[in-house]
């Protein structure tokens, strides 16, 4: 009887398992809906409550089971069998014009039958498939080795936990996030203090880097596979194998076409550089593929990209809008930043209110006054950024922008040093500034304190729980949760995040104290070297400059930010609150070349660059890509150009590849601790 009812209930499982794929499928790919939430609901409560009362019909491949219950300590790296190439970029007609002249002389084809797709601005993924189960998938990583995040990608609904065939492949394609899910997504993080995103790729970068998969599932990801790594599919065009794509059910996108030459390529990127704002996402070009997979086996690939292949990449977007005021920041050193409130406007799909326009100077060299029209664009595709005034737009009604000559926030009288570009406030107890120092403190980069984003380091400095980083060690959920719109939940939240932060490494330390010219790499250089933050202290500007890569004026600053009167006070506040002054001791500090800096000249017959660093970082030296002093050895190549020179100028020991072979092999790779 008990093994009737099992049975009974193991078909129930497998059906209600197809069912649910198929409705997955339908909704999340074709986004043709069969049934409405609640019943798709049902199916899976209804497969949940058959799992739980059947435990050996378990299967981490059911629907029921995308989302992995626990965080990863770190992701695991995975390699690609078939390497995952780069694409060469073409930024203008004859560019491309280049890369078609090219495929036809190498290929001796008169004209050129190509495929051409659009550019997802997202992340390269690869998903591997056996016997039709998802088993593997991992990002790009430099294209020989990714890092493996199925946990991750299991989440995304759109990829199927099981083909409808049984097959083995290895899927390729890109993660994005949709335009609007992206805009929501920076709004809900704005609330709740959290870092925004700059753009939707780097949103999907983050989401698939979260080694927390729950997390991961909060993110409205989606993706477009268009390519294959290791398969065994008998397949002759490009076309057609995102055709079989399709056809067992992976999403692919449905804008793509067959171009003959040239001509018809070019016509099919000037039509989605104008039609592109009507997608749902971003695409930054067209990638063009020649369409034949013959040719382009025999086209081959250059260690970096495939010769059959180029992204045509659209040149940057830039829109005209008004300049509705101007405000300005004050910075966590006292820099007051004037800022141009603008008209909202999409910019390569996100909405952009302001553009920083950096200091007084660049205002009248630009002549932007308020109500003026103005081009904006991104710089880099991130930052909006100012072009220039349209002149023929002015009324007569704009108005001039005066710096403040006091500080917005403390009234303070503003200065401009000689010699400076930015006007300050040079109050050391000027509230904006002391905020701004707990959201750079807290910031992702730094101590990564979560929940503690622009309004909440105000609502703790204004509530005087807080005067300066030391403080936050000493909070209580009590006080927080006391405070406006501060919820009990986020309260705690926010008390067990800075507590986390106690035990991160020197070097985020270093970072987050906002030493002035001590970015992250300079925090990370100091910390590597001193190990402590007492043997920092006492170290004087001499010792500090003979760090590689550290100048006299980081040298200098850091002199003085542990010679200022405020100093002393914080820091004896972090101790005594338990934060970790120690950085731990990485391999490489105990390897044979602890303290070597190499430098590298043309190309080695026996390794890459790559190969070549890493045996170095194995035992613990260094490589840096530019020659100075600090260089303990040059190792050369064939053709090795003007590094060769640079090194007889000063004095840094050259040696050949032989040399250099010699010298790994005295220094055995240090042990694992
Ligand atoms: N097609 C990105 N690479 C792409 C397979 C080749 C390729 C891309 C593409 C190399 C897109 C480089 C990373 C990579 C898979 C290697 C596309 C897109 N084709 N449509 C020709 O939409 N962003 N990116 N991905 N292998």
């Amino acid at each position: 009887m008990a093994k009737a009812d099992l049975e009974k209930a193991r078909e129930n499982v497998t059906a209600l398992r197809r069912e649910i794929d198929k409705h997955n499928y339908y909704y999340h790919v074709l986004d043709q809906p069969l049934i409405d939430d609640q019943e798709f609901d049902r199916l899976m409560r209804e497969l949940e409550q058959l799992e739980e009362a059947y435990p050996e019909l378990q299967d981490p491949d059911s629907p029921t089971r995308r989302i992995g219950a626990k965080p990863l300590e770190a992701f695991e790296s995975l390699e690609h069998k078939v390497p995952m190439l780069g694409l060469d970029n073409a930024f203008s007609e004859e560019e491309l014009a280049d890369f078609d002249a090219r495929v036809r002389k190498l290929t001796g084809l008169k004209t050129v039958e190509y495929f051409c797709e659009l550019k997802i601005d997202g992340l390269a993924v690869s998903l591997q498939y056996e016997g039709g189960i998802f088993r593997r998938g991992s990002t790009r990583g430099d294209g020989y080795t990714g890092e493996d995040i199925t946990q991750n990608l299991r989440t995304i609904r759109q990829i199927p936990l099981r083909l409808p065939e049984p097959l083995t492949l290895e899927a390729r394609g890109e993660v994005y996030i949709n335009r609007k899910a992206f805009e929501k997504l920076n709004r809900r993080r704005e609330e709740e203090g959290l870092m925004v995103f700059a753009n939707p790729r780097n949103a999907a970068a983050g989401s698939l880097r979260q080694l927390d998969p729950r997390l991961t599932a909060k993110r409205p990801l989606r993706i477009f596979l268009y390519g294959l790594g290791e398969h065994n599919l008998e397949l002759t065009r490009q076309d057609k194998l995102l055709d079989y794509l399709e056809k067992i059910q992976l999403p692919v996108n449905p804008h793509r076409r067959i171009c003959s030459g040239l001509e018809e390529v070019w016509r099919y990127c000037s039509r989605w550089q104008e039609e592109k704002q009507e997608l749902p996402y971003e695409i930054d070009g067209v990638v063009v593929k020649v369409n034949d997979l013959e040719q382009q086996k025999n086209l081959g690939t250059t260690a970096r990209s495939p010769r059959w292949a180029v992204a045509y990449k659209y040149p940057p977007e830039e829109k005209m809008t008004r300049v509705l005021d101007i405000s300005v920041n004050i910075g966590r050193t006292g820099a007051i930043t004037p800022v141009a409130l603008l008209e909202p406007v999409t910019l390569s799909g996100t909405t952009v209110r302001r553009a920083s326009l950096h200091n007084e100077d660049l205002i009248a060299e630009k002549e932007i006054k308020i109500g003026d029209t103005i081009i904006v664009h991104k710089a880099g595709e991130i930052i909006p950024e100012v072009l220039g005034v349209v002149k023929e737009k002015r009324t007569g009604k704009e108005s001039e922008f005066r710096m403040p000559r006091h500080c917005p926030s403390c009234g303070s009288d503003t200065v401009r040093l000689s010699g400076e570009a930015a006007r300050r406030c040079l109050n050391l107890a000027c509230p904006a500034q002391l905020v701004e120092k707990l959201v750079h403190f807290a910031s992702r980069r730094a101590m990564d304190i979560e929940g503690l984003g622009p309004a909440v380091a105000e609502s703790v400095y204004n509530s005087e729980l807080v005067r300066d980083v030391g403080d936050l060690y000493y909070l209580k959920v009590e006080q927080l949760a006391s405070l406006p719109r501060m919820a009990e939940k986020s309260a705690e939240n926010l008390v067990s995040s800075i507590d986390k932060s106690r035990g991160n490494p020197l070097r985020r330390l270093l970072f987050g104290l906002g030493i002035r010219f001590v970015g992250e790499k300079a925090a990370r250089l100091l910390a590597e070297r001193f190990g402590t933050l007492d043997r920092l202290r006492e170290a004087g500007e001499e010792e500090l400059i003979a760090v590689e890569e550290i100048g006299p004026k980081i040298g200098e600053a850091v002199v003085r930010f542990f010679n200022t009167t405020e100093t002393g006070p914080v820091l004896d506040k972090l101790k005594r609150a338990g934060v970790n002054f120690t950085e731990p001791v990485a391999q490489k500090e105990i390897g044979a070349l602890a303290g070597k800096t190499f430098v590298f000249s043309g190309s080695l017959q026996a390794y890459t660059r790559d190969e070549a660093a890493a045996l170095v970082e194995e035992r613990g030296g260094r490589v840096s890509s530019s020659i100075s002093r600090k260089t303990d050895y040059l190792v050369t190549g064939d053709d090795p150009g003007s590094k060769l020179a640079k090194a007889g100028e000063l004095g840094v020991e050259v040696i050949g590849e032989e040399r250099f072979k010699e010298l790994i092999s005295q220094a055995p790779a240090g042990n694992d601790v």
